[in-house]
């Protein structure tokens, strides 16, 4: 089933990754894990890795020039929609093959489409499609893909389908992946770290299921950080509180007005709403870019919709 994607890497001997914008642990890891995996099992393949960087890149990036995708195969992790794919030149390839777990709709022009929202990751589902074609794996591919599966299912809480993600999980495990140090890499943090959430969480506002942070540009002015380590960073500070439902984090970019939505709940469905704004997701997880506080507002009242609706016994 997964022997096409085998036979393009080795049609290629020129393979570029790609994945999301502003990446996360699943999106770094997919995408390291893949160029490892590729570069254990046919070692004369040039690979390359593209794309923006923050605190989960710790591995250079390749910067390459645009003659380097011509003739070339690329393949494209945790992403689905063309203009959240970090790199836009990924369009200048032979082929193109897309990797994908998330609700979307794709709409990249490729006929090798992988879309399956059964993995809770796409590092969960790299490895089952590599493992079925009896790649050979080692400790640094597997501690790569195993950090995007913790992460992506916040240390196990958030699973489609737990009987293979644990059965995945733990081929990782036999196949070198260290849980303890991964644990310690991501999750040991400093106090200053511990205090800054202790702020954060002090600004969220409760009403009627809902949990809400707003944090316009002054937000920066206290705390010197980049948009996302807000945006995803705080959201989940209202999680796991039995009166919210649903909890919605929004902060201005640093560099442009757009204000950066992440949106999550515990059961009912939200990803409609996000998609409503030209965003999207998973069903529980999602997010959007919103261009004004006015349409930050807009959505806040179809979340309180989504939650009376809910109430009512919908
Ligand atoms: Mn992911």
């Amino acid at each position: 089933m997964y022997q096409e994607i085998h036979q393009l890497i080795k049609k290629y001997d020129k393979i570029i990754i790609h994945r999301h914008k502003n990446p996360d642990m699943d999106a770094v890891g997919s995408q390291m894990g893949l160029y490892y995996l590729i570069k254990e099992n046919f070692k004369d393949n040039e690979v390359y890795v593209v794309g923006d960087t923050n605190k989960y890149v710790k591995e250079p990036v390749d910067i390459i020039e645009d003659f380097i995708y011509e003739g070339s195969l690329v393949i494209i992790l945790d992403v689905a929609v063309s203009h959240l794919v970090s790199d836009d030149r990924f369009k200048l390839a032979k082929e193109i093959v897309v990797i994908d777990h998330h609700q979307n709709e794709c709409d990249i022009e490729t006929n090798h489409i992988y879309m399956d929202v059964t993995y809770s990751a796409c590092a969960e589902y790299l490895t089952d499609i590599f493992r079925n074609l009896n790649y050979r794996f080692n400790d640094h591919i597997a501690n790569y893909l195993y950090a995007g599966i913790i992460t992506d299912t916040g240390r196990f809480q958030w699973m489609k389908d737990p009987v293979k993600l644990f059965n995945i999980a733990g081929f990782l495990v036999k196949e070198g992946a260290n849980p303890t140090d991964i644990y310690n890499s991501l999750y040991v943090e400093s106090l200053e770290s511990r205090q800054m959430k202790t702020y954060f969480q002090s600004k969220y506002q409760y009403e009627d299921g809902l949990a809400i942070l707003k944090n316009d540009k002054s937000v920066y002015e206290i705390y010197d950080m980049d948009t996302f380590s807000i945006s995803r960073g705080m959201v989940n500070l209202a999680s796991g509180i039995d009166e919210i439902k649903i909890w919605l984090n929004f902060t201005e970019e640093k560099t442009s007005d757009n204000i950066i939505g992440e949106f999550r709940s515990r059961q009912i469905p939200i990803v409609e709403i996000a998609k409503k704004y030209g965003g999207g997701g998973h069903l529980n997880a999602c997010g959007a870019t919103l261009k004004s506080w006015d349409e930050v507002n807009l959505i806040i009242n179809d979340y309180k919709k989504l939650l009376e609706e809910y109430k009512n016994g919908n």
